[in-house]
C-alpha cells in the first residue's frame, strides 16, 4: 500500500469555535493516521510563504491577518491517496458550495473562515509539510503500522 502525507490545518475560527477534536475524528475515521501535530501561532512571514501561490489576489492581506489572529493546528496525515482524500473530506473551498458531510460542508458558512486547510497535490504538501515541520518530517513517510520511530 504505497502511503502519502498531507498537510491540513485547522486555521484560527476552527480552533476558536472547538473544533479541533471534530476534525481529528473525520480524518480518523476515514482511514488516515495521524503523523504529526502542532498548535501554534504563526507569523506573518510563515502565512505568506504558505499562501504564497495567493499573493496577488486582493482578499491576500486579510487572509494573512486572519491566519494569524489565533492559534492554528497543523497536522500531517497519512494514507493512501492522502492528498486527494483529504481534499474530498475538506470538501469545495467555498462553503456554501461544500456538500453536506464535507467538514466545510457541516461546519463553515463563510469563504473567509472554512475551518481547514488540506494540501491541493503531492508538491504543495511537501512544500506546506516542510514549511510547517521541517525538512526532516518532508523527507519520508512514517512506517507508522510498524510503529516505526523517526530516527
Ligand atoms: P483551498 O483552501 O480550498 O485550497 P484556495 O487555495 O484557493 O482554496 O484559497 C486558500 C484560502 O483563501 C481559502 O481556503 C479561503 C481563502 N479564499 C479563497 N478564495 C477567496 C475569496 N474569493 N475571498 C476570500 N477568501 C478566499
Ligand atoms: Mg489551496
Amino acid at each position: 500500500m504505497q502511503q502519502e502525507q498531507t498537510f491540513v490545518m485547522v486555521k484560527p475560527d476552527g480552533v476558536r469555535r472547538g473544533l479541533v477534536g471534530a476534525v481529528i475524528v473525520r480524518f480518523e475515521q476515514k482511514g488516515f493516521k495521524l503523523a504529526a501535530i502542532e498548535l501554534r501561532t504563526i507569523d506573518r512571514a510563515l502565512a505568506e510563504r504558505h499562501y504564497g501561490d495567493l499573493r496577488t489576489k486582493p482578499f491576500f492581506s486579510e487572509l494573512v491577518d486572519y491566519l494569524t489572529s489565533g492559534p492554528v493546528c497543523a497536522m500531517i496525515w497519512q494514507g493512501e491517496h492522502a492528498v486527494e482524500n483529504a481534499r474530498s473530506l475538506i470538501g469545495k473551498t467555498n462553503p456554501a458550495e461544500a456538500s453536506p458531510g464535507t467538514i466545510r460542508g457541516d461546519f463553515a458558512m463563510d469563504i473567509a473562515g472554512n475551518i481547514v486547510h488540506g494540501s491541493d497535490s503531492a508538491a504543495s504538501a511537501a512544500r506546506e509539510i516542510e514549511l510547517f515541520f521541517g525538512r526532516h518530517a518532508a523527507s519520508h513517510p512514517l512506517d507508522l503500522f510498524a510503529g516505526d520511530e523517526v530516527s
